[in-house]
């Protein structure tokens, strides 16, 4: 597997004009040292994903990872699938991620049916589903657009069904919120980020991640036609839940 290991140094140098955050081949060949160094608690909610796609994955059914980058959290659930007929559908709009996701998934064997698709995971029809994974994706789409993705979850979710949603959150209460951001920016300098690649990486993905708070999540929840949901997991500002159909 090429290049998956490459540091992440994409805002180390300063930048004339800092351009807003992309998910671009430079992006897609440092990936996975930048959401392990960025994002806390990455591994444990990916193994936890294989988990709980162990657990709650149903025969006969297919399982949809929305965003899927490399494709890590798809490769997690293959290696924890047991049941018969369970096939997974990855998805993801850019095109350098979904190159780099089937390469990936392609030095793995595995006897689970998986389709990667680039495209706008608005556009995707979801049907028959025990297990969708938003695995931080729904906060780079349009604030608009999040409870129509989220209620169309909802529909295409067999009975017993799992949404497995993390996101970056933030918190009504500001001086909470400062005190957790910063408890998340000294998490970026214990792992080697400096203060001119934290504040450029800030500047360029504040206009692409909008970030919501846990009471947000929850009304959509609700609003979607959830009646069972809760945080499993929270470091700093990240979070994932589970919405239980
Ligand atoms: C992981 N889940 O490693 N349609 C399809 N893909 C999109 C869209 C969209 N509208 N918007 C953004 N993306 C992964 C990590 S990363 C999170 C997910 C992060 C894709 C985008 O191209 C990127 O690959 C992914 O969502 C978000 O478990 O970088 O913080």
């Amino acid at each position: 597997m090429a290049n998956t290991h490459i540091k992440d140094n994409i805002y180390a140098s300063p930048l004339n004009t800092v351009e807003d955050f992309v998910f671009d081949s430079a992006v897609v060949d440092v990936f996975s040292d930048m959401i392990k160094r960025s994002v806390p608690g990455y591994q444990t909610i990916i193994s936890t994903i294989g988990h709980l796609a162990q657990v709650h994955s149903q025969p006969n059914s297919t399982i949809y990872d929305l965003g899927c980058s490399l494709g890590t959290a798809t490769l997690a659930m293959r290696r924890s699938i047991k049941h018969e007929n369970v096939k997974i559908i990855a998805v993801d709009n850019s095109q350098a991620m979904v190159d780099k996701c089937n390469l990936h998934l392609q030095g793995y064997k595995s006897p689970i049916s998986t389709q990667v698709i680039c495209d706008d995971i608005l556009n995707i029809e979801i049907e028959n589903a025990s297990l969708v994974v938003l695995n931080f994706t729904l906060q780079f789409l349009n604030p608009n657009d999040r409870l129509q993705l989220i209620s169309r979850i909802y529909q295409g979710l067999k009975p017993g069904g799992l949404l497995v949603l993390s996101e970056k959150l933030s918190f009504n209460d500001t001086t909470c919120n400062a005190l957790i951001d910063e408890l998340h920016l000294d998490f970026k300098r214990a792992n080697g980020y400096s203060e001119l690649e934290i504040s450029q990486k800030r500047s360029a993905i504040e206009n692409v991640m909008r970030i919501d708070s846990l009471e947000c999540h929850y009304d959509r929840f609700k609003q979607a036609g959830f009646d069972h949901f809760q945080q499993w997991y929270q470091c700093f500002n990240f979070t994932s839940m589970v919405a239980i159909k």
